[in-house]
């Protein structure tokens, strides 16, 4: 059976939490999509009978380990070994279950046909935040894809917020020709094809993230034709969108809560999609990635985090466990968790995920802080840090578009921006200097998880 998101929630199903009750797209799926505390499925929403909605799906390490078909503690390592072979094959099918319904014509009205979310408190507008673009280089034929949001106002077209430096590099070529851009937008497949899409690292000469996605997945994604442009789409999606960005159309998008949770930009001018075909399957499951805190959001940075681990430990050699940057640092803090040998271990490493985007707070802690507990790394910032010596801080380095803190450049384009940039060395003392390190053994309470609590309370 191949892979697809049908076939991840029956690998997850005894994690999944089933939502009978009615929920609404508009006025309240955002706030319980928040507060879940993993993967949902709302099987009941006002104004889309039979339809289902899925999210959350990779909030947990757990989860995460089944879609890369691995254990959880491997997660970042073993995502990092794939990503480092790059795209393999896909293989094209003549059609798939994506082809079940088709809905072609040049006044297809999305908010009808999908039961699209409205993500944050004060949007103004519901927002497709799932949709993966497939764009093909009209020179090279090689596509890039990523996450694009794409506002879903009450009438076509639909302004989508294209922040992909791959993607408008594509988009420029079609441009410059003079052509409007065939764009395809894939709604839910298996969760290794999503983290695929967020790759941010070069291979456009060579192969797409939807051959990436083949090699995450360990196995070829089918590609079906499209119906009303030039291009193909996975047949094992839940939904397809067809359509065509023009040169010459712009209009407000915004505001969106987006990735760091906050509003940026508030509305800018920006590029539309004229949508020309939906194809999805008979009773298609909506796969939505809520922008709030604490969703797949910003799980799915885990792509980057993997390529920071493989970058620090190939290039530094130092005793790297894990990467992880942190949904309560708004995703601009990386937290590197390794064991310091020598003095200078952790400085080497953070030096070195400066390279990457990897936010402008970089806090190195041990083995015995988890980078996952916020009151974990508080601890360590609070009880292992010399700020005269182990704070390091470089001035004038780029900064982060969705950081409100990070400030515009002079004469540059708005979304370039620039900021200073802290590595903070939070790591006990190196194993080279073992008794020290005695002095930062955490005290635990006698007992530790042997004995519960619960089990002396009065019963019944
Ligand atoms: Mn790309």
């Amino acid at each position: 059976m191949p892979k697809d998101l049908r076939t991840f929630l029956a690998e997850i199903a005894n994690e999944v939490i089933t939502i009978r009750a009615e929920t609404d797209p508009l006025t309240n799926c955002g706030t319980l999509i928040s507060q879940s505390p993993g993967p949902l499925l709302m099987e009941n929403l006002k104004g889309y009978p039979g339809w289902r909605l899925c999210d959350m799906l990779l909030v947990r390490r757990s989860t995460q380990a089944v879609a890369l078909g691995t254990t959880p503690d491997r997660v970042v390592p073993e995502l990092a070994s794939l990503l480092a072979k790059g795209g393999s094959p896909t293989v094209r099918v003549s059609t798939g279950p994506v082809k079940e319904k088709k809905f072609i014509g040049d006044n297809l009205d999305l908010r009808q046909l999908l039961p699209v979310c409205v993500h944050s408190e004060i949007d103004l507008q519901p927002y497709i935040g799932a949709g993966m673009t497939i764009f093909r280089d009209p020179e090279t034929g090689i596509t890039n894809s990523s996450f694009i949001r794409t506002m879903i106002r009450p009438q076509q077209p639909y302004p989508m917020f294209i922040y992909s430096p791959h993607n408008n590099i594509i988009l420029k070529k079609w441009w410059d020709r003079g052509e409007r851009m065939p764009c395809v937008l894939v709604i839910g497949h298996h969760p290794a094809m999503e983290m695929a899409v967020n790759y941010l690292g070069p291979h456009l000469s060579k192969w797409g993230e939807m051959e990436l996605a083949s090699t995450l997945m360990r196995e070829p994604v089918e590609m079906v034709p499209c119906e009303t442009v030039d291009l193909e789409a996975p047949a094992r999606a839940e939904i397809v969108i067809e359509g065509f960005i023009p040169p010459e159309v712009r209009l407000p998008e915004g505001p969106f809560g987006d990735f760091s949770n906050n509003y940026i930009p508030w509305v800018s001018d920006q590029p539309v999609l004229e949508v020309t075909a939906v194809t999805r399957r008979e009773d298609a499951i909506y796969r939505h990635i809520n922008s709030t805190m604490y969703t797949d959001h910003q799980a799915l940075m885990l792509v980057t985090d993997a390529m920071i681990y493989d970058h620090v430990v190939k290039s530094t050699g130092t005793d790297i466990h894990e990467v992880f940057r942190p949904a309560w640092g708004g995703g601009i803090c990386t937290v590197i968790q390794m064991t310091q040998h020598q003095d200078g271990d952790a400085e080497r490493a953070m030096e070195a995920a400066l390279e990457f985007p990897a936010g402008k707070m970089i806090i190195t802690v041990d083995t015995d802080i988890d980078p996952h507990i916020a009151e974990d790394v508080v601890f360590a910032l609070s009880t292992r840090v010399n700020p005269s010596r182990h704070i390091n801080v470089k001035h004038n380095q780029a900064g982060f578009f969705f950081d409100p803190s990070s400030e515009p450049i002079p004469g540059k384009p708005y979304y370039r921006r620039q900021i200073g940039r802290a590595m903070i060395n939070a790591c006990m003392p190196p194993t080279s200097r073992e008794a020290e390190r005695k002095n930062y053994m955490r005290a635990r309470p006698k007992g530790g998880n042997r004995f519960m609590l619960s089990d002396f309370l009065p019963k019944g």
